[in-house]
């Protein structure tokens, strides 16, 4: 039988004149957001990259947004996961650093969505200590998780799947999509291990790049001349700081099995990756690569030494010293971070197809981001931490036709804390008031133009020292046009940078005149942002 108006239950009646302002939950967008890890906007061609493409990343970009200048907060893992999750600073919510772990019992926007009906899923790297909130289904790695067969904590069980972690997250995501309900929108947390280090294609794109020759970065042999101690002593150089058999994966089958056979695997889990030297450094390096070695099935492994062999035979000649094994180096290392990107951008391809099918596609919101930049060369540097331009900025990419033009760019100064405020803003949920991000949807509505009172300067504040890599605390604001960063703990320094004239960041301009009325003044400015943001760490 039909219902008429009138004879509805009254209070049935009132209830849904309350909902008509909100919008009801099968108009809600879907939210699907790909976060990979340490991917850097140098290796997207749609960023104009000189190293690889990546098609269907691009295809977000040319159906939707690019955006130029989104900076991450703290530019590392955990920290930049938190920071989404919640809308707030590290230092609001807690986690500065790598080890510190997430307080699951905070406020995030997953569990904002859940409230108003959303269906939600975590899948891929957490990498947050605690077990994850705010998700009807998840499934993520334990800690940094393995390349092949990982382990995955799967709503509380821990599982093995087989095969390449990138497929296998991808085939988890696509799975919980299928069997959801699907009355109700969903936001999905769709996050991937690759391209982290060290490093590892999928079995079948080993070897992919290995007779390819990538352009230098120009700063490849940066001596950090007119740079602060924090430059001159961290610990990130290609020259000085990647593990031959670890990084490179110099090492011959010989060698790993016979270490194999000589070495229990519980003994080799605890492998050490720094503060090792002299004769400990090999064992450390081939038990560190056994881990990954021993955890291959024999295809893999017959595959991994056809790919290396050459390389390895290479490095073994012995001829190359100084500089020309610097650029040896380097080369190894962009053949197989680029290497890992050939399944991302395949994965991400199989993930936009599926919506399509699924006419889904139009309906969600899809963004595609990295938990931070990454150095490629750049200064001689692979990692990230520093509030350098190339592991500061985050890629950044829209997809939404509903609000977004296709094709357009913006160069406005967004962060990773605008995230949740965003997806909140277009779920039609109230952005709570102690989130300090803002959301975005202004932006994206208007072809990439920000509003008359848009932010004038970004703000960022790194921890994680001493530790990993050994980059100095600091903090800084980066405008549309300067730089100013503060090296703080152990040491009191400060860096300026003129980003219209010296994009790559070679000339601290500090101390130089021409800048003396600037200083005080971006000082004042960064002393505000921190009042701003309540951040009185230090
Ligand atoms: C590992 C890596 C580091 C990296 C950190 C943090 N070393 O410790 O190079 O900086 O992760 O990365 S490794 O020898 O184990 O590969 S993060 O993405 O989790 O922040
Ligand atoms: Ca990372």
């Amino acid at each position: 039988m039909k219902y008429t108006l009138s004879l509805l239950p009254l209070a049935l009646l009132s209830a849904c004149g309350n909902q008509q302002q909100k919008p009801q939950p099968q108009q809600r967008p879907n939210i699907l957001f790909i976060m990979t890890d340490d991917h850097t906007t140098q290796a997207m061609s749609c960023y104009g990259s000189q190293l690889i493409e990546t098609p269907n990343l691009d295809r977000i970009a040319n159906e939707g947004i690019r955006f130029n200048n989104c900076y991450v907060t703290n530019a590392i893992c955990a920290p930049s996961r938190a920071v989404i999750l919640t809308g707030k600073f590290s230092h609001q919510n807690g986690v500065i650093n790598n080890a510190a772990e997430f307080d699951g019992s905070q406020q995030t926007y997953p569990k904002l969505l859940q409230k108003v009906g959303y269906q939600t899923s975590m899948i891929g790297k957490w990498h947050l200590g605690s077990a994850p909130t705010g998700f009807d289904f998840w499934s993520v790695l334990p800690g940094q998780g393995d390349y092949y067969q990982p382990q995955f904590i799967e709503m509380g069980d821990t599982i093995t799947e087989n095969g390449y972690v990138t497929d296998i997250i991808t085939k988890k995501a696509i799975n919980w999509l299928d069997n959801r309900d699907k009355s109700k929108p969903f936001a999905m947390v769709y996050q991937h291990k690759a391209p982290h280090r060290n490093w590892i294609p999928a079995p079948r794109h080993l070897g992919a790049f290995e007779d390819k020759v990538f352009p230098e970065p120009p700063t490849l042999f940066d001596d950090y001349e007119g740079r602060g101690s924090a430059a001159r002593e961290q610990e990130m150089e290609i020259a000085n700081h990647m593990w031959d058999a670890w990084d490179f994966k110099l090492a011959t089958k010989e060698e790993l099995e016979t270490f194999g056979a000589n070495n229990k695997l519980e003994s080799i889990k605890d492998a050490k990756h720094h503060d090792v030297a002299g004769a400990n450094k090999r064992s450390e390096d081939l038990k560190k690569l056994y881990r990954v070695y021993s955890r291959m099935t024999d295809d893999q492994r017959a595959k991994w030494h056809e790919a290396y062999a050459k390389r390895i035979a290479k490095f073994k000649e012995g001829k190359l010293k100084g500089k020309e094994l610097i650029s040896f180096k380097y080369q190894l290392y962009m053949r197989d971070y680029l290497a890992c990107l050939l399944s991302l951008d395949e994965n991400v391809g199989q993930m936009l197809d599926y919506l399509k099918k699924e006419n889904q596609l139009d309906n969600t919101i899809i963004v595609y981001t990295s938990d931070q930049g990454f150095f490629l060369g750049e200064h001689g540097w692979f990692d990230k931490r520093l509030m350098y331009e190339e592991c500061y900025r985050m890629p950044l990419l829209i997809r939404y036709p509903k609000a977004i033009k296709a094709g357009t760019t913006s160069n406005a100064l967004a962060m990773n804390v605008d995230f949740a405020p965003t997806f909140l803003d277009f779920a039609g949920v109230e952005v709570p008031k102690d989130m300090q991000g803002k959301s975005l949807r202004n932006i994206l509505e208007n072809e990439g133009k920000a509003p008359e009172n848009w932010r004038d300067a970004t703000y960022y504040h790194y921890y994680e020292y001493p530790s990993w890599h050994s980059v100095k605390r600091h903090y800084g604001l980066r405008t549309e046009k300067y730089k100013l960063i503060h090296f703080y703990n152990d040491v009191d320094e400060w860096e300026l940078y003129d980003m219209e004239k010296d994009p790559q960041e070679m000339q601290n301009v500090i101390d130089d005149p021409a800048y003396k009325e600037l200083v005080p003044e971006l000082k004042a400015r960064l002393k505000d942002l921190r009042l701003q943001y309540q951040d009185d760490t230090e």
